[in-house]
């Protein structure tokens, strides 16, 4: 039985560091507003976060040098300020929970981004997208008093990808017998998980937009890319994404378990599978921009019994070192309490927040790439 069509919203809050520092002071909206990350080194060190829309005009934009973002903006009244977290925190919770209201099913991505399923509220007609976003945008508009981008589509590669056609308080339908049109023109780096470097390896074999890679030979993809990889860009490059609006509730987690080559206590065979294990885990995370605060592992000895071991952080992470080497800190820590080898492990992390996913989402999996 073919799935039924749903409807699937992406919302992106526009320019939104700069966006909350013009709530704060209504003052800033005709400048051009920069706020940045200051490393401290000497004054102007550091990177910009985001700017408004004014100072994009002036090629300003997210990761640019401060330095030169001063350059850019000199002669204006240009305004620069420091990332204050809590206070975009404070106004992004407001907004996703009223956001919430809204959809069968949420998901909050990042800081400024959720993706909501709304099938039933509108009754799985495209039609009715249009009247529902408006009210949204003035509901959130009256209440808080920022503005967002909407893309919308059958799944949420496609509703992510519309998200950036039209910014800001923009929005972007795409019904399901549009999606091949709407994505084939565009270049291949608007998919998830086509980086720089994966871009450039497609250039050399022809493929420039998501069109070509559509049409490319799936089996070929497979040989370049891995199996995985190769059949995720066939898919997504066909506009096929089946990926569920995953609710975020506190009790979840992401976990994987799997079975060892052969029973053993030593650790360096352990960590070996459990490395796999966490790479798959951290992709996770990372796809949705999730920190997580507990880290817990699992062995299955030879006798069948099971024994767990599990660590709080003082801090979301999102940092895979940092879950490696507590993995292996935790599986030191249960061999030393048996005897037995163990069989089967399993790697799992869960209490999650955006907060620290969200500050450090340059150096997510995705962007790596
Ligand atoms: P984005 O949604 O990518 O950017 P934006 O909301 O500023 O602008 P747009 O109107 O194009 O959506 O990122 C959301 C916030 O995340 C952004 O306001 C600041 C922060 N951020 C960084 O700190 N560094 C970065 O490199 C990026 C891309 C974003
Ligand atoms: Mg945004």
């Amino acid at each position: 039985m073919p799935s039924p069509t749903r409807v699937i919203m992406l919302v992106d809050l526009d320019y939104f560091f700069a966006q909350c520092e013009e709530l704060r002071n209504p003052a800033l909206k005709d400048k051009p507003v920069v706020v940045g990350v200051y490393s401290g080194r000497t004054e102007d060190s550091g990177a910009v976060s985001t700017a408004n829309y004014v100072a994009r005009k002036f090629g300003v934009k997210s990761g640019l040098p401060l330095y030169l973002a001063k350059k850019r903006l000199e002669g204006t009244d240009a305004v620069f300020l420091p990332v204050d977290t809590a206070f975009y925190e404070q106004i992004s919770n407001k907004i996703m929970e009223t956001l919430r209201g809204y959809a069968d099913a949420f998901e909050q991505v990042g800081i400024d981004e959720a993706y909501l399923d709304v099938t039933r509220k509108v009754d799985g007609d495209f039609d009715a997208v249009k009247e529902l976003v408006q009210k949204m945008k003035s509901d959130i508009k009256n209440k808080v008093g920022v503005t967002f981008s909407v893309g919308v589509g059958p799944n949420k590669l496609v509703a992510k990808i519309a998200a950036d056609r039209q910014k800001p308080d923009g929005l972007t339908i795409v019904k399901p017998e549009d999606v091949q049109r709407f994505l084939s023109s565009l270049p291949v780096d608007q998919l998830i998980g086509v980086g720089r470097k994966t871009a450039a390896k497609m250039g050399e074999l022809g493929i420039r937009t998501i069109g070509d890679l559509a049409r490319y030979d799936v089996q070929r993809l497979v040989v370049i890319f891995g199996k995985k990889l190769g059949i995720y860009f066939h898919n997504a490059a066909n506009g096929i994404d089946n990926e569920p609006v995953h609710e975020l509730g506190e009790t979840e987690s992401i976990s994987r378990i799997a079975t060892l080559k052969e029973d053993t206590r030593d650790l360096a065979r352990i960590m070996e599978k459990a490395n796999q294990l966490i790479e798959e885990i951290h992709r996770d995370a990372a796809k949705r921009r999730i920190g997580f605060r507990q880290i817990s592992i699992i062995a299955v000895m030879i006798d069948l019994s099971a024994k767990s071991r599990s660590r709080t952080l003082e801090t979301a992470t999102n940092n895979i070192a940092v879950l490696k080497r507590t993995v292996q800190e935790l599986f030191e820590k249960l061999l030393s309490t048996s005897h037995l080898e163990i069989r089967r492990i399993g790697v799992k992390i869960a209490h999650f927040s955006w907060n620290e996913a969200a500050q450090q989402r340059l150096t997510s999996f995705f962007n790596n790439n």
